[in-house]
């Protein structure tokens, strides 16, 4: 007989974090004006100035971390065009706890069963340990006639391979409609690809053996890319905490990166929310879809997605569910079934420990921004229920949720997801499949 044979803990630290963020500060700026706003944008260079959240009309408020250096000059020009900040942030260095580590193997906390992979849920892995993972669920024997299939995307700007998997029921309906999932898009915002992870897991898994899970398996496929942008990523977790952008190496300027949400190629427009300048935390790119991690993404989408009822693109932070469109206020003719469908899974997130999730279009709920995944997965790859979600928190640790709240903030967005699931197929066909 087997028992509980002790816990195989292996942690090691990845490495450590060599830019620090000591007396950083993260303001809420609220400007007076249009050209203010503007003038606050075009300084960004000037001042290393750090956009954690735009403004979503021109009235409304931004978030922005600034360094001690720039601290002085910035409120100057801030004070001179009148606009009123507020400290959010004290001292981001502060919130870079011991949490804020990427581990590179696994940490068991129990042995593989046919409840649980074994993984610990709790924990930001490495992408090589992401890599680990994805290939370990591929090969483990899942209960209730699980499959889960090791894909390939493609590979990353620096070389390393972009992975999914495939979750699918055996012995449901043949040829069922899919569910495309991806996560870490933005290299910092680690619970992303922690939350896609989780739910890998239960979905495979089933732990509970819960109905609706087993509902919308009988339904869907479901395919997941915990991790879309792994040298950003990767880079975050070595180097520089807050890179956002993927690794490439610009041309013009001393300057990495392109950010991977402006870059896609469909109504892209570096004016619409994002930057032509290289070393902008916003570079939309030199062309749409110019980057190949966004063209992983493309040719999948391109090649398949009349296969797809839904896409959703797993960021952090704000705890939104939003819908197209990001490149304009106007809103998809089928917007009220996007909306209803996201409100199913705001109130599962709501029903779990209250937490509140705003429902809404990008553009008019959060701000203007051109060349999204989620954008292209609609208008460009035809793909009805696209979403950008936003998950915990709104602000407190912003980008830096500690590890001991992956698990809360993905089970509520789990939770989501399946009501979400549960209403836009009986919205689509009815309440088949049960
Ligand atoms: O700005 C973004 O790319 C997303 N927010 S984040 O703070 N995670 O960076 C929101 C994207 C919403 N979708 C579009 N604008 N298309
Ligand atoms: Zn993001």
């Amino acid at each position: 007989m087997f028992v509980h044979i002790g816990i195989l803990f292996v942690l090691l630290q990845s490495s450590y974090c060599v830019e620090r963020y000591d007396g950083h500060k993260v303001l809420e700026i609220l400007h007076k004006a249009e050209s203010d706003f503007i003038k606050i944008l075009e300084m960004e260079l000037k001042y290393k100035l750090d956009f954690w959240k735009l403004p979503k009309h021109v009235d409304d408020s931004m978030k922005v971390r600034v360094s001690p250096e720039h601290l002085e000059d910035f409120l100057h020009e801030l004070e001179a065009i009148n606009a009123d900040v507020s400290t959010m942030i004290e001292n981001v260095q502060d919130i870079m706890d011991e949490h804020q580590v990427q581990s590179e193997v696994p940490v068991l906390h129990r042995r593989a069963s046919s409840y649980s992979s074994g993984w610990s849920l709790n924990v930001y892995y490495s992408y090589s340990s992401i890599l680990n993972y994805l290939t370990a669920i591929a090969a483990a024997t899942l209960p209730n006639n699980m499959t889960a299939t090791l894909e390939t995307l493609g590979t990353s700007y620096e070389g390393r391979v972009v992975r999914m998997i495939k979750l699918s029921k055996a012995g449901s309906a043949a040829n069922k409609r899919k569910i495309f999932i991806d996560g870490g898009i933005h290299a910092r915002e680690w619970v992303s690809p922690a939350t896609v992870i989780y739910m890998i897991e239960m979905l495979a898994y089933n732990p509970n053996n819960n109905a609706s899970i087993n509902t919308l398996l009988n339904r869907y496929d479901v395919y997941l890319a915990p991790l879309i942008n792994p040298d950003g990523y990767q880079y975050s977790g070595s180097s520089y905490r807050l890179w956002r952008k993927n690794r490439r190496n610009n041309p013009q300027g001393n300057c990495y990166g392109v950010d991977l949400n402006r870059n896609f190629p469909f109504q892209w427009d570096p004016i619409i929310g994002g930057s032509n300048s290289p070393c902008s935390d916003l570079f939309s790119g030199a062309t749409p879809g110019s980057e190949p991690e966004t063209a992983n993404i493309v040719n999948y989408l391109m090649a398949n997605g009349d296969l797809f009822d839904a896409y959703l693109t797993i960021h952090s932070y704000g705890q939104m569910w939003l819908y197209p469109w990001g490149y304009t206020s106007a809103l998809p003719s089928d917007h009220s079934d996007l909306h209803n469908a996201a409100l199913s899974g705001k109130n599962a997130i709501a029903a779990y420990q209250g937490m509140s999730y705003l429902v809404g279009s990008s553009t008019n709920e959060l701000y203007a921004a051109a060349g999204g995944s989620d954008d292209f997965a609609k208008g460009g790859a035809g793909i009805k229920y696209s979403y950008t979600i936003e998950l915990r928190d709104q602000g407190d640790y912003g980008f830096q949720l500690p590890a001991t709240l992956i698990i809360p903030t993905a089970k509520e967005f789990f939770d989501g997801f399946v009501a979400f699931a549960d209403t836009m197929y009986t919205h689509l066909y009815g309440s088949s499949g049960k």
